[in-house]
């Protein structure tokens, strides 16, 4: 009796071919993501300005792995119906795209005046959206600053960046405010601050000299921190002006996207768990905390020192509590130790944390390996982040605006083969597995995204790793085409 009741539970909790959608809240919304540098193209059409993504591929193409850029990428600038279809006949509710700074101020700033061009193309995206019924995100930023003001002042290394942000953000309020009712100012501020500006590997490709890496320039002990903190003041900027200008008429939330890794401590030892928490600090907590509470974690102003800028009385009021949702984009996870330090090594962004990271441990690897050497798969780590968060930045409202997995391109395999994405399926059940029990224990999370709709310029990887549920075939056309995943996801959104 006993027996058999246990027996049936456990069948009826197999039946994997009923996990879909209807578990999750009514209103819980499914998209897929994308940005403009890695999707559109039509790097020289339309009016665009060119954006320190253009500049870094083109002057150093040896710094992306196959030399190539976002000149086409997957051209989206011309083929935006046809995927918008595709979303539609997946059953997807929502799709967050990135608007290109430079192709709507082609000089980064107002008064070098707007491109019209510019905004007929995301006017035409976010209309043909709607009439799908599918609702637009917007990001206002994810990495393609305008070249303009990167050679005028710095880009983001210099305060100006505030108020140029602010006024490009307004305008994006103005012109697409009627229809989009969720913006996004900053998509993951640390990965742009530290790839940016302490490794360089990540356009304006800065770093120091020791660091030999063939760099434009740069210090990658003080300039990562002085970005991230004109980053925090121009997101707080420009979601003042939508709170005091625009939210009460267009009614919508605006909120800013940061990258929510989960850190295992390597050991049982207080050293490792001391470890993991100061690793969550030095990439989530850097903005997390001054959102929350208006200042750094104590664990960056004890180890940075000097070397971070402080918050004065009014911008410390001005960041604290400057968002409606938090965008969160968790892939993987990775082990944490205690690093010990050496006297001999300059301070930089790259060891302030004193954590060692691995992403095996005795020779066993975290999870599945994907096609990224950074992303191994670990479902249970968004619910311990989503928990962690919760608990310790007050229980805010959240999306999971990124959560996907890579393979590598693989030029032997026929296109049949290429279609079976076995990884993925498995990567987004688990996942949704986990993303739901954390809802049920008490999270905020109000939607979910899938990286990517299709393959894309996969940053300095180019294209030789594909994150897409769609298939893009760089050698025909770029003709897209349904991977396994794909029919799996309209599956699961019928459920
Ligand atoms: C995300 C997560 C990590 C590194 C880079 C990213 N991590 O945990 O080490 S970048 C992020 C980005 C998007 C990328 C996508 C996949 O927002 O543009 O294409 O993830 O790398």
């Amino acid at each position: 009796e006993l027996l058999g009741h246990a027996e049936s539970s456990v069948r009826i909790s197999n039946v994997s071919a009923s996990f879909g959608r209807s578990k999750f809240p009514s209103d819980f919304v499914f998209g897929t993501a994308s940005a403009s540098y890695q999707y559109e193209g039509a790097a020289n059409e339309g009016g665009r300005g060119s954006c320190i993504w253009d500049t870094f591929t083109h002057t150093y193409p040896g710094k992306i792995k196959d030399g190539s850029n976002g000149d086409v990428a997957i051209d989206f600038y011309h083929r935006y119906k046809e995927d918008v279809g595709i979303m539609k006949e997946m059953g997807l509710d929502a799709f967050r795209f990135s608007i290109s700074w430079s192709r709507i101020l082609p000089n980064g700033k107002l008064s070098g005046g707007m491109n019209r061009e510019g905004i007929t193309f995301y006017n035409n995206l976010i209309n043909e959206l709607l009439s799908k019924g599918i609702q637009p995100f917007a990001t206002l930023f994810h990495w393609d600053l305008p070249q303009a003001l990167e050679d005028e002042y710095g880009g983001f290394l210099n305060a100006k960046i505030v108020d140029d942000f602010r006024d490009y953000a307004e305008l994006c309020y103005k012109e697409f405010g009627d229809r989009v009712k969720h913006w996004i100012t900053l998509n993951e501020p640390s990965t742009f601050s530290s790839s940016g500006y302490a490794t360089g590997t990540f356009a304006p490709g800065r770093c120091s000299s020791w660091l030999n890496r063939n760099c434009t320039g740069g210090n990658s002990g003080t300039e990562p921190y002085a970005v991230a903190h004109n980053q925090l003041l121009a997101h707080a900027a420009a979601v003042k002006v939508y709170k005091e200008k625009y939210q009460a008429s267009q009614k919508g939330k605006i909120g800013i996207t940061l990258v929510a890794p989960w850190f295992v401590p390597f050991s049982d030892d207080q050293s490792s768990k001391d470890a993991a928490r100061r690793a969550m600090d030095f990439v989530f907590g850097w903005y997390t905390d001054p959102l929350t509470y208006g200042d750094y974690p104590d664990s960056m102003r004890a180890l940075v020192g000097n070397r971070l800028p402080k918050f004065s009385q009014d911008r410390s009021i001005a960041v604290k509590g400057s968002f409606d949702f938090l965008g969160l984009n968790y892939y993987s996870a990775a082990y944490a130790a205690n690093a010990s330090t050496s006297n001999s090594v300059p301070a930089s962004y790259l060891i302030d944390s004193r954590v060692t990271l691995t992403s095996q441990r005795n020779g066993v690897p975290i999870g599945p390996k994907s096609g990224s050497d950074w992303l191994y798969v670990y479902p249970r780590g968004i619910r311990d982040m989503l928990l962690y968060v919760k608990a310790r930045y007050n229980n805010p409202t959240i999306y999971i605006t990124e959560n996907g997995v890579s393979e590598v391109d693989n030029s032997t395999l026929t296109l049949e083969e290429a279609l079976r994405d076995d990884l993925r399926i498995d990567y987004h059940r688990r996942h949704f597995c986990f993303l739901q029990r954390a809802i049920q224990e008490g999270v905020k999370v109000k939607g979910y995204f899938a990286w990517s709709l299709l393959d894309n310029f996969e940053w300095s990887s180019g294209y030789t790793v594909r994150f897409g549920i769609n298939y893009v075939d760089y050698k025909d056309g770029l003709k897209r085409y349904p991977k396994h995943s794909a029919s799996w996801f309209k599956n699961f959104l019928q459920r």
